[in-house]
């Protein structure tokens, strides 16, 4: 029988244990197809953020470092200076890299170091429990604000590609989403794009993706994807900040 789809040869062979509807997994995919059509599986180290983007390491079959919370940045950019033809890239969620890192992350991209980032998005802190993140947005309901998110004591919703597009160090900076097969195939642009500009040595890249957590969201998959459109997209447009796809 003809093989019409299969695995990325730069992920394990073994079943994912994100929960059902979760977007790690296309994700995942996405990026492990850009490592297989650039063949640089022997020089990309991956650097795993904490919470659900630390499994990177389960499920790629490439060099991956395990950074402290919010660090991912800081260690890439060791990593990066010191073995500058390495393809180095972080993986990192909202809590990760929008609160407790947002220091690495806003100097990372200033000073203008020569990564890739990866931003999943599910404006939640997901794997411990469904906190409220910087992204959550208002009114939305998470168990550290029961009642929604008040704009008025708990602050509005960090657009992280908006900041990164004004600084002077990034090269690229797109927001993206797959909660369609349209945007799963937008994202697949957007990414290759990413990759090509440190292949070049052109500089930083950073691409959000917006990302479901149907579990901390107490939502179906299908509902988790329909609330994406509705109400994260309206808040976090869709768009490619600066730089532009090929
Ligand atoms: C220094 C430190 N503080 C707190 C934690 C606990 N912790 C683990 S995962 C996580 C939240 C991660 O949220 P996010 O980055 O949004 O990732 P998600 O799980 O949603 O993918 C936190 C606070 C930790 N591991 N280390």
């Amino acid at each position: 029988m003809e093989a019409v789809f299969k695995r990325p040869e730069s992920l394990t062979d073994i079943p994912t244990h994100f929960c059902p509807g979760c977007h790690h997994g296309i994700i995942h995919r996405l990026v492990a197809e850009c490592i297989d059509e650039f063949g640089i599986r022997e020089k990309i180290i991956g650097v795993a953020s904490v919470g659900c983007s630390v499994f990177l390491y389960d499920y790629f079959l490439i060099d991956v470092l395990e950074a402290p919370h919010g660090r991912a940045p800081a260690v890439a950019t060791g990593v990066k200076r010191a073995n500058p033809n390495a393809f180095v890239f972080t993986y990192q969620g909202d809590g990760d890299l929008a609160a407790i890192g947002t220091s690495e992350i806003i100097h990372a991209a200033n000073r203008g170091e020569k990564l890739t980032v990866i931003f999943v998005n599910n404006t939640v802190f997901g794997m411990t429990g469904g906190q409220m993140a910087p992204t959550t947005l208002p009114d939305q309901e998470t168990t550290t604000t029961p009642y929604g998110r008040d704009v008025e004591t708990a602050g509005f919703p960090i657009r992280m590609a908006e900041i990164m597009e004004r600084l002077d160090g990034t090269k690229f900076v797109a927001r993206t989403a797959v909660n369609t097969p349209k945007n799963i195939i937008k994202s697949k642009k957007i990414l290759r794009r990413a990759f090509e500009v440190q292949l070049n040595n052109e500089g930083f890249a950073f691409v959000e993706f917006l990302s479901s957590c149907p579990t901390n969201w107490k939502m179906n998959a299908q509902k988790a994807n329909q609330r994406i459109q509705d109400v994260m997209i309206p808040y976090f447009p869709l768009n490619i900040f600066k730089g532009a796809l090929n």
